[in-house]
């Protein structure tokens, strides 16, 4: 017989499940928010966290308890949408789980199984941060960090980040191929595959770091291309949306989304970091780059596209909107899912007509104070110029 409580939590997870999510009253004409998170740790299924057998677990305890489900892949398959989700376990190492849903707003419910990718890399910790391209060549990848102790040198703590790279057709089946190769870079995170070849090659985003935490030299994100995606090596990597003095970018910036094609150009949904007396902040920002050179930006607005809000503030690691899945549906609607400080999963959702217009027409940064205002008095004028007309 099943504990009593059983019967408590499972009606609470399964009314959880249920729970229909609806914009909230936030507006700026870009994007719409949405009242509840998408995933949080509640939507784990108990047969992940408990032990349902009275015998062996008495007083119905958590025995592997889950502590976020964070930064998500995510994908439109078979009418449905699928997040491929972080998932950090009490222990803090992180794995990834299928929650799939028809509507991609609400309804998100985990596969019986987390995914349990082939063991090919023995010094492998964690992995995290999967984003998921469904490339032409038929097959979907997942690129992913693959993080391992950093052993070169005397400190606990210290770890190398590199991209891993599977394969699968059904998000069932993966298909486990050699860690990305970056010649130049000793360190890679936040690493992108563009659905597309490019000259005939697989193309990566990049993020080129000297260290797992600080970039260092690393001026931004990278663009590469390898001819062999089973054994994937990148010899140059040239810069697409740079790291800026004083701007969202200005500690690091990191591919997101798989790029979305559309007829202007690929956008792109990144995220930028900045550094503050209350530490790093990290937001969500967008730009353009050429159909035919997706490495070469065609258009940056300023600023943020989306910032961490009210209650997405504050988690484990507080001030943080990241993203690394976006689906943009037959429909030309968008669904971004983002992570809130590291510790749950949003989505936001516009249409490709809007994100056209947001990266095309909201002006450039001009980097300075003076020009910034410069810029709003124009816009002001304007603005009361045509009031007035009215
Ligand atoms: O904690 C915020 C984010 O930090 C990392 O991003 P970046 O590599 O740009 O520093 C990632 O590890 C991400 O998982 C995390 O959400």
């Amino acid at each position: 017989m099943l504990h009593e409580r059983y019967y408590v939590e499972q009606a609470k997870y399964e009314k959880l499940i249920a729970r229909k999510n609806s914009k909230t009253d936030f507006y700026n004409g870009v994007f719409d928010r949405y009242e509840y998170p998408v995933l949080t740790r509640e939507h784990i299924p108990l047969t992940w966290r408990y032990d349902l057998n009275p015998e062996t677990n008495p007083y119905f305890m958590e025995r592997l308890g889950v502590n976020a489900v964070m930064n998500s892949g995510a994908i439109r398959m078979n009418g449905k949408f699928y997040l491929v989700a972080r998932i950090e376990g009490n222990d803090r190492k992180s794995f990834f789980g299928v929650a799939e849903s028809d509507n991609g707003i609400d309804g998100f419910r985990f596969w019986d199984y987390p995914i349990l990718l082939p063991d090919t890399c023995p010094e492998e910790t964690n992995v995290y941060d999967m984003r998921l391209t469904k490339h032409e060549d038929g097959y979907i990848y997942g690129v992913f960090c693959s993080e391992s102790k950093d052993t070169s040198v005397n400190d606990l703590s210290a770890a190398v980040a590199a991209a891993g790279i599977v394969r699968t057709k059904d998000l069932k089946n993966w298909e486990r191929l050699p860690n990305l190769v970056t010649r130049r870079s000793p360190q890679q995170r936040n690493v992108v595959l563009h659905p597309e070849f490019v000259n005939g090659k697989y193309a990566f985003y990049t993020r080129p770091m000297d260290d797992f935490i600080e970039t260092g030299s690393g001026g931004g994100i990278g663009f590469g291309l390898c001819d062999d995606i089973t054994h994937a090596v990148i010899d140059e990597e040239k810069m697409t949306s740079l790291r800026r003095y004083h701007t969202i970018t200005e500690a690091k910036n990191g591919a997101g989304a798989v790029p979305i094609k559309t007829d202007k150009g690929w956008i792109h949904i990144a995220h930028g970091v900045r550094n503050t007396a209350a530490g790093l902040r990290y937001v969500i920002y967008a730009f353009a780059t050429a159909l035919d050179d997706p490495s070469r930006v065609i258009a940056q607005p300023s600023g943020l596209l989306i910032g961490p809000r009210g209650e997405e503030r504050v988690g484990d690691v507080s001030n943080v909107v990241f993203t690394n899945g976006a689906v943009a549906a037959e429909d030309g609607q968008v669904y971004i899912y983002y992570a809130s400080s590291d510790t749950r999963m949003h989505v936001a959702t516009t249409t490709i007509d809007k994100l056209i217009d947001y990266v095309f027409h909201t002006p450039e940064d001009p980097l300075r104070s003076v020009e910034c205002v410069a810029q709003r008095c124009d816009l002001i004028r304007k603005n009361l110029e045509y009031l007035e007309r009215q």
